[in-house]
């Protein structure tokens, strides 16, 4: 056989062994076993010193075609086989889109959130500032601050969670602007501000008590405070919590930290002060506490009375709840049962 024979016999045997192949290693091992310094055709290309140099040209060119060709042919072989791989893992990967997807359970504001929200809203926008304050609290700032000394009665008015004697969970979020008038400067302006928060009481808990709840109590100490100030302040958080048309009233009441005190009623959002369920026929509902703050409570916190004066208010978020949503059960706030909480949509 001379060697053109011998380079054919080696392409048509390279070329069957390069169809069958079908993946990439063997690919490689064709490759290395025919091309390659020790496979046969550079072998072939050895023996051609042994050939008539008129002849060794042209077998030479035989040869570099057939290497040409072989290379052509795996290179072909290779992209096919990269091609079907890739089909093959793009084939496994499909996401089928019109698979249903999974709901994400999505959380919302606390009802009782809200009402703080927009009452804070109601007021940052009035310049007051939002104070926050412990609500493991000293007796100092809790009682003694707000005109309530030891032997006061109205502290039976409060059964408290004491940790020590000195120690309590605070019945109120009071002393937060206790702690907050005795620091402030008033040669800088006046005070203002409202303090969210937890408070606690020694109760049983009922459809209407519950040991832990929520304030919002307002402050604003400044020269040539009145009276009319704090109605026109009561008057805006019950139009934004109950409604534009809301009308409120004042009757005298009594509490140790303000005197005059007095007890806030709304006309009621429901029968708009007809007489309904809601406000047991009188047409009203009692939503709020106040006064003019206790000039023993001024003197205590170091504010010259002669000069200062303030009114201070209170209310219950978890009341203002109930009464905007229906709940009738304050517990319902502290189950959190989703069922229950996700009733009440965000409000943007
Ligand atoms: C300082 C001085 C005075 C806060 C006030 C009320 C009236 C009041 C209750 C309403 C329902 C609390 O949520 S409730 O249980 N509060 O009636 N609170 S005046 O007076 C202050 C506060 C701080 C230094």
């Amino acid at each position: 056989m001379d060697l053109k024979d011998k380079l054919n016999e080696l392409k048509e045997k390279g070329l069957e062994n390069i169809s069958k192949a079908d993946n990439l290693d063997t690919i490689n091992q064709i490759r290395v076993s025919l091309l390659g310094k020790k496979g046969p055709i550079t072998e072939v290309l050895r023996g051609m010193k042994d050939l008539e140099p008129q002849e060794r040209p042209k077998v030479g060119q035989f040869a570099n075609e057939i290497r040409d060709e072989l290379t052509k042919v795996l290179a072909e072989k290779k992209e096919e086989i990269e091609l079907i791989k890739m089909a093959k893992k793009l084939e496994k990967e499909t996401i089928d889109v019109t698979l249903p997807g999974k709901k994400v359970q999505q959380g919302q504001s606390h009802i009782i959130t809200q009402v703080i929200d927009e009452i804070e809203k109601l007021f940052i926008g009035m310049g007051y500032q939002v104070v926050d304050g412990p609500e493991v609290e000293e007796d100092h700032y809790n009682f003694e601050m707000l005109n309530l000394p030891k032997d006061h009665p109205a502290r039976d008015m409060q059964d408290t969670f004491y940790i020590t004697d000195n120690l309590l969970m605070r019945t109120q979020t009071s002393p937060v602007q206790a702690r907050t008038m005795e620091i402030h400067d008033f040669t800088q302006g006046p005070l203002k501000m409202i303090s969210p928060g937890k408070v606690y009481r020694r109760d049983t808990d009922d459809a209407t008590h519950s040991h832990q709840f929520h304030q919002i109590e307002g402050l604003v100490i400044d020269k040539n405070i009145t009276m009319a100030d704090l109605k026109g302040t009561l008057q805006l958080i019950a139009q934004t919590i109950f409604g534009e048309d809301r009308e409120i009233r004042m009757r005298p009441s009594y509490f140790p930290f303000t005197e005059p005190s007095a007890e806030i009623d709304v006309s009621c959002f429901k029968c708009n002060g007809q007489g309904c369920s809601v406000c047991k026929n009188t047409g009203w509902i009692e939503v709020l506490g106040a006064g003019m703050v206790h000039p023993n409570v001024l003197k205590m916190a170091g504010v010259d009375t002669e000069v200062y004066g303030g009114f201070a208010f209170g209310l219950g978020p978890d009341r203002f709840a109930m009464l905007k949503y229906g709940v009738d059960d304050i517990r319902q706030f502290y189950l959190n049962d989703v069922r229950f909480l996700n009733q009440f949509s965000v409000k943007g």
